[in-house]
């Protein structure tokens, strides 16, 4: 399964409390306060990891909460701490602080139970019970007026972890409490007191979302043959087959060089008309190549099924504007696919004749014809 969005609650560990405590030993009856602090509660820390591409861990443990600390004990010794929960997600991870969730109207509800409560005490007529589930349904209406909690709009970004090994600490952990052997002073020698731990900070719903960081994303309508592509210039082995949406999510795939030089291609879905309409996968994929410093528009200059490939140039410009303008000012690169086709000459000629001023790269992917040229290419193009 792939993950590149997943709601969690993150819960920071709670301060351990002060002990209050006072030595008693041989020879010292009154040995004075003694007692220790309580431990610091745990943090709740995401770090970015290259080894993972999903966040599919998250999506079934999204309770990341950290221990607590422990209380302080007798003879000065203070708790220990709680433990830190590290978490780890993929390069690429964007984490966003969703709002919280408006509290639940308990005054009214509460206000509300202790009348029909005062009202079923002094006299049991079932009048008052109907009364008051008419106003629990009115509670009920104005709970369905508050905002949905993943409004793009009210999301907050604190954090991009882009680096392997970087990290980010999403709830604070409480201070532990001083024990009592903190406040003993000339004039109050026997405190009977100790602090209490303070509670984590940061507690709350986040979401995290992938952006893969490559540094080309082909984009392509279904069957265009960019999983082909991918195959041949690199060691990932995504699936190939004759039929449209063969690809369901992202793959990277890393393109090596003689002199040991390197860069990574996002492989994504397929993109259809109206994929902003979620047509087909829709759109939202293209989160992945939202950081790509190169887009290589891949057509099937055969036009298989039918299609034609000015067509698909034209309309795989539209959805990407559709879902940032900002990605139309990305460097680009418009590759014409399955050039081993007996039409595929003549639809180039003709494509090329609506834009004479853009550069098209011709290949066979399946044959490996032209791969090595587009390698050098994407090189020259990235490393520029
Ligand atoms: N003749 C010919 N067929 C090709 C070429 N490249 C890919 N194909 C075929 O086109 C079909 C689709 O290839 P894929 O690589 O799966 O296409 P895709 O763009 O990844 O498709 P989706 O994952 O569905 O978006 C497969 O049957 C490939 O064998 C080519 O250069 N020439
Ligand atoms: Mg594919």
């Amino acid at each position: 399964m792939f993950v590149d969005e997943v709601k969690v609650h993150g819960r920071a560990g709670h301060g351990g409390k002060g002990c209050v405590a006072f030595l008693r030993e041989t020879f010292r009856p009154k040995g004075g306060p003694s007692g220790g602090n309580g431990g610091r509660g745990g943090n709740v820390i995401l770090q970015a990891d290259h080894d993972l591409n999903n966040l599919v861990a998250q999506f079934y443990t999204p309770r990341l909460i950290a221990e607590d600390g422990k209380p302080g004990l007798g003879k000065g010794m203070d708790g220990p701490a709680g433990k830190d929960l590290v978490v780890k997600v993929p390069c690429g991870t964007l984490v966003w602080r969703l709002p919280s969730p408006p509290p639940a109207p308990e005054e009214e509800s509460g206000k509300e139970t202790e009348r029909t409560t005062l009202l079923a005490t002094s006299s049991r007529r079932p009048v008052m019970r109907h009364a008051g589930s008419e106003r629990a349904m009115e509670i009920n209406l104005e709970a369905d007026k508050t905002p949905a909690v993943n409004d793009e709009t009210e999301k907050d970004l604190v954090a991009d972890l882009t680096e392997h090994g970087q990290q980010f600490v999403l709830c604070k952990g409480g201070r532990g409490g001083l024990g009592n052997r903190n406040f003993a002073t000339a004039r109050r020698q026997t405190p009977r007191f100790a602090q209490p731990g303070e509670a984590g900070s940061g507690e709350g719903d986040y979401l995290l979302e992938l952006r893969i960081i490559a540094d080309v994303g082909l984009v392509g309508y279904p069957n265009a043959g960019k999983s082909t592509l991918l195959t041949a210039i690199s060691q990932a082995r995504p699936k190939v087959a004759p039929y449209p949406f063969t690809t369901l999510h992202p793959q990277v795939g890393i393109v090596e060089f003689a002199d040991y030089s390197r860069l990574t291609v996002c492989d994504v879905p397929g993109l259809i008309e109206g994929a902003h309409r979620n047509v087909g996968l829709g759109h939202e994929f293209l989160r992945h190549i939202e950081r790509c410093k190169l887009i290589v528009l891949l057509l099937d200059m055969a036009g298989t099924d039918g299609r034609n490939p000015w067509d698909d140039y034209k309309q795989l410009l539209r959805e990407l504007e559709l879902y940032d303008p900002a990605l139309l000012e990305r460097p680009r690169m418009v590759v014409a696919n399955k050039m081993d086709e007996a039409v595929a000459e003549q639809n180039l000629k003709k494509f090329k004749r609506r834009i004479p001023k853009v550069p098209v790269l011709t290949m066979a992917a399946a044959f490996d014809e032209g791969t090595e040229n587009f390698k050098k290419i994407l090189r020259k193009a990235v490393y520029a």
